[in-house]
């Protein structure tokens, strides 16, 4: 850990005026807001039981993580599916989204992967991670993909769809994609008969002036914004994957140190890392740190007793351990919330065991 770096003595609020990506910024105010640097790291298993999830513990999270490819009926609607129900959770109870996809592949690739396809990660997701096994090059792709993104969702796409017999002028429309069907039918007297119908889509793009994606919610009055603090910014951020929780984890120091230069390179589009300890050494190094492989004891037991791994792996330390000794930012906590009897009520003994941890840091 860098051991003195000026950001471990930091207040939350003062690194909200001073870290280098807005949708930071903004996460940092949203910490110091609602007196919490807890992520609940959702992994259950289907869409029904992550949206619940997500209302009963929002207001105690900061940042809510999925894994959508293990959610069964996860609905790819963009402007009424599952990621758009998120979005509007997110807006209602202030919490950013983080797809914990850890993409790795060629550049080309993760483009697509983030931008696209069926689940089309960046609409919906605040934040995504990846893991840059596959060299720095691949960390500009997705900056360029988000910048493109971003440029595209400042105007709002405006779809109209006519059906009728073609009529001249139409064919001069530049912006028109013309799709003509040809049928055949059979006429009253039994001869054939050839029937043209012309479908025309004409798209035109208006400046969308609030940062919400959809306007679903709205229209169906569930519009609810958290107080005291405006819509998250339009922005999207990476976290470079630079340590993981796991027993036996190949990620080197030379792998860590490449996650580092990648995001000082990238600070427009890198937030921080997914990291065991904090990697700011820099004196202008702003990055935020989130650390998975966070677990309490049982209530009444030694807070900074041992926590024992899942038998797969997984290796946990407790929250005080992790945001004092180890200086992490915010702590990603799955089963010790998701599992236990009640889940937003252990969410809170997390939450205030985080920000405890933060304010002992402090002092
Ligand atoms: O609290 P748990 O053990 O139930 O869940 C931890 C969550 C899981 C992992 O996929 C993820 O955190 N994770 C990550 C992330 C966030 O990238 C990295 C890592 O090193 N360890 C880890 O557990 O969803």
């Amino acid at each position: 850990m860098a051991d003195r770096h000026p950001t471990l003595k930091q207040t939350f609020a003062d690194r909200a005026r001073t870290a280098a990506h807005p949708l930071t910024r903004y996460l940092f105010r949203l910490m110091d807001l609602k007196a919490s640097n807890l992520c609940l790291s959702a992994d259950v298993t289907t869409a029904r039981e992550l949206l619940t999830l997500a209302d009963k513990v929002g207001p105690s999270i900061v940042v809510l993580k999925t894994h959508y490819d293990l959610i069964s009926g996860w609905d790819y609607n963009p402007q009424t599916g599952t990621g758009a129900k998120l979005a509007a959770l997110a807006r209602k109870h202030g919490f950013l989204i983080f797809e914990d996809r850890k993409f790795v592949d060629i550049g080309k690739t993760v483009q697509m992967q983030y931008t696209a396809g069926t689940a089309r990660i960046i609409e919906w997701a605040h934040i995504t991670n990846a893991n840059i096994d596959a060299g720095k090059d691949m960390v500009r792709a997705l900056a360029e993909a988000a910048t493109k993104w971003k440029e595209r969702i400042h105007y709002e796409v405006k779809t109209s769809v006519t059906v009728g017999t073609p009529v001249s002028d139409r064919f001069d429309d530049s912006d028109a994609q013309e799709q003509a069907q040809t049928r055949q039918r059979d006429d009253v007297d039994g001869r054939k008969g050839s029937i043209v119908s012309i479908t025309t889509v004409t798209q035109s793009f208006e400046p969308a002036d609030s940062p919400r994606l959809t306007k679903s919610h709205h229209d169906q009055g569930d519009d609810a914004v958290f107080p005291g603090i405006e819509e998250a910014p339009m922005d999207r951020g990476l976290l470079l994957l630079a340590q993981m929780s796991s027993k036996g984890c190949l990620m080197t120091r030379e792998y860590t140190q490449a996650c580092v230069e990648a995001a000082r390179e990238h600070k427009g589009f890198v937030m921080g890392y997914v990291s065991q300890e904090a990697l700011n050494s820099a004196p202008d190094d702003t990055f935020i740190h989130m650390t998975p492989g966070c677990k309490l004891p049982p209530p009444g037991e030694e807070e900074n007793g041992q926590v024992e791994g899942d038998g797969l792996g997984q290796q946990y330390n407790t929250p005080s351990r992790l945001i004092t000794i180890c200086g992490t930012d915010i702590i990603i906590v799955g089963r010790g919330i998701i599992e236990a009897a009640d889940p937003p009520s252990e969410a809170e003994r997390y939450r205030r065991r985080g920000w405890k941890a933060y304010l002992g840091r402090l002092a």
